[in-house]
Formats: structure tokens, sequence, C-alpha cells
């Protein structure tokens, strides 16, 4: 029987020899399932990243479905706000909505730091997936801080991030304790899914591709690596990953990955020397799963190939799974990542 030990998803992230290339998918849980579909019906999103049963359901899906070599804990990354008394709620075909948007120093200091009395539904969530899951390991996540900041700030999805850039920039005291805070719940929330029994974490500053690299250097950074220091004395293997983050890929390394994800639009190749001695994880343009099955695979083939030259490589989509995908393209895919000569 094989056990967590033999997981070739582990072994790369550690920058060992897995027995195949390792794949799973952002997103691989949700909408693009009708499994998902039915689970979900008339339960609010929100109510079901807080009910274990279905946490544990929904994130069995896709592993049941592709075999995927990890499960990612189902959950969003504004939950935690949610947990310590934030008024939020994701609304559908929208994403997260604040009705409180964060502006002052006072708004900072009235959310409450997380404890894991907070979230035992999280606790009981990932200590039953992972009796389920066995030899697969679960990912943890949590959203990193400028991301989960974007949301808290603009109230809501934002292209621009213009009013969360405009405290950046024009108040750096909020900023800094708004950052603080976020980043010490983000580490408090991973925390409780690693002592619970998540093998890996990742860390996603999804909107991070925003920012000039002096910028994220300046006020971003700082509070990364902290969440990511914090998590890191765990001993679990970090990925750290963003959209649009071409230019930031050495310093998103440097904040304290063990693993770099990387977006479709950087071949791994050009990737791999910028992001240091790490491994890294992609990248394959989510829209490919469109195009006719051996076109998709050719090109998966050209990503295994470019991350060859890394410490490790994990395979999976440059950003997350488009809902109108073809579970069945998804599940093609798998079979030919893993079934694709490790070299
Ligand atoms: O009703 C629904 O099904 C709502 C759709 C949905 C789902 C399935 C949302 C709303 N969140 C999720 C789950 C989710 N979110 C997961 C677990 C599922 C999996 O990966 O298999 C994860 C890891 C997230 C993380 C998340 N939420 C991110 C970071 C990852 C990324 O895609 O960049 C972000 C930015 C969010 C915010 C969010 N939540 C939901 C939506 C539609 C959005 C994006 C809104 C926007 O465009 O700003």
């Amino acid at each position: 029987m094989p056990t967590l030990a033999d997981s070739p998803f582990l072994a790369a992230a550690r920058g060992e020899k897995p027995s195949h290339t390792p794949v799973w998918f952002m997103r691989q849980a949700g909408r693009s399932l009708p499994e998902y579909r039915a689970a979900r019906e008339g339960v609010a999103m929100l109510e079901s990243c807080m009910t274990p049963e279905l946490i544990v359901e929904i994130t069995l899906q896709p592993v049941r479905r592709y075999g995927v070599d990890a499960a990612i804990f189902f959950s969003d990354i504004v939950l935690p706000l949610k947990a310590v008394g934030v008024d939020l709620d994701i609304k559908p075909g929208v994403g997260p909505v604040v009705a409180d948007p964060v502006e002052t120093l006072a708004d900072v200091a009235a959310i409450p730091d997380l404890t894991p009395d907070d979230v035992p539904f999280i606790t009981r969530a990932v200590q039953e997936l992972v009796g389920e899951l066995g030899a697969t390991p679960l990912i943890g996540f949590a959203g990193a801080p400028f991301t989960v900041a974007s949301y808290l700030v603009e109230g809501g999805p934002s292209k621009e991030h213009a009013r969360t850039k405009a405290m950046m920039f024009g108040a750096p005291d909020v900023w800094d304790a708004l950052m603080a805070k976020i980043g010490g719940i983000a580490a408090a929330f991973l925390e409780v899914q690693v002592a619970a029994g998540a093998s890996a974490i990742q860390l996603f500053d999804s909107w991070a591709g925003a920012l000039t690299p002096r910028d994220y250097r300046e006020f971003v950074m700082p509070h990364s690596a902290a969440v990511l220091d914090r998590v890191g004395r765990l001993g679990v293997p970090r990925i750290h990953f963003g959209v649009g983050t071409g230019s930031l890929l050495p310093l998103m390394g440097e904040a304290g990955a063990d693993v770099v994800g990387v977006d479709w639009r950087m071949p791994l190749d050009q990737a791999v020397p910028l992001v240091g001695d790490r491994a890294v994880q992609g990248n394959l343009d989510p829209t490919l799963v469109f195009a006719p099955t051996e076109v998709m695979t050719a090109r998966a083939a050209e990503v295994i190939e470019a991350g060859r030259s890394a410490r490790g490589h994990i395979f999976n989509l440059g950003h997350g799974v488009i809902p109108s995908t073809d579970p069945d393209q998804l599940a093609r895919l798998t079979e030919f990542v893993q079934g694709y000569p490790i070299g």
C-alpha cells in the first residue's frame, strides 16, 4: 500500500525525484464538476465552507474523478475573515463582497485575530479528509495579505486595485497594520490546517501581479514572508502563487517559498532561473482544455519538458480551472501527465 511518504507531489515539492510528474489543478473542485453543482444545490458558498460534510465531499470529488496527485482543501480565501466576524458574503457570479470596506486604523483594529476556536469545522474537515485521502496529500491554503486586502479595501472584486493601492501609497501606517492583521490571520488559518493533517500549503497572492517589483518588495513581501516563515516552522512544503508575476518571481521565491507557482504567460524554462534553487508549479494555459485533445497534450508535453531544469516540477494550469471546462478533458490531461516519461 502506498503511503504519503511515496507521494510524487511531496517529492517534487521537496526537490526529490518523483515516480511520475505530479499533477493537480487550482480550482479542481468547483463549478466545472456536475457533482459539485449537485452538492452545492441550495447551499450558499460560505455555508458550504463551514460544513465539514460538504467540505470533505467537495474536496474529494476531483480526486475520485481524476486521480490527481493532491487534493486542495475546499474553502475560500475570505473564509477566515468571515470566521472572525467580518461582515462579508460570496455572491454567485461576483465573488467576495465586504459590507464595510476597511479605511482607517480603527477599522483594522476592529478585526479580531483568528484562533483555532474560530474554525472548529476546519479542524474537523481536515482530520476527516486526511483519513479518507490516505496516500494522497492534502494541500491547505490561505490568501496572501495583498490579495485579501484588495477585497477588504475595495469591498469586492477589482481589476485595478486602485483604492487598495491608494491606501498603500497614501496611508502606509493603515496599510502596514492591515497587512499585519491579515497576515496573522492567514498564518493562524494555515497552522490550523497543518495541525489537523494538511501535508503542504499554498499561499495564493492572485493579484500580486498588479504591483511593480519595487512596491511588492516594500509594501507586500515582508508580510507574505512573515506568513511563510511562520508556516515554515511546521516543516511542510510551501507553494507561493500569483498571476501576472513574471517580474516578481525572484521576490516570490525569496519571500520563503519551497515551490513557486508560475502563471501561463512565462515558459517554465524562463521562470526556473528566476526562482532560485526552488521547485516550480504550473503552467498550462487554462484555455488549452478547450482545444482538441492532441493540441492540449502536445502543449502539456512542452510544459513538462520546460520544467525539467527545475529542482522539482508540479504540473498545474497557469491559473484556476475555468468553470465551463469539460471534466473529461481534465481527466485526459491528468492521465497524459502521469504517464509521461519522467526522464
Ligand atoms: O458558488 C461557487 O461555486 C463560487 C465559486 C467559488 C469557488 C468554487 C469561489 C468564489 N471560491 C471557490 C473555492 C475556492 N476559492 C478554492 C477551493 C477550490 C479548489 O481550488 O479546488 C480556492 C483555492 C479559492 C481561492 C480563491 N478565492 C482565490 C485565489 C485563487 C485564484 O483563483 O486566484 C481568489 C482570488 C478567491 C476569491 C474568489 N472567490 C470566489 C470567486 C469567484 C473569487 C474571485 C473573484 C474575483 O474575480 O476577484
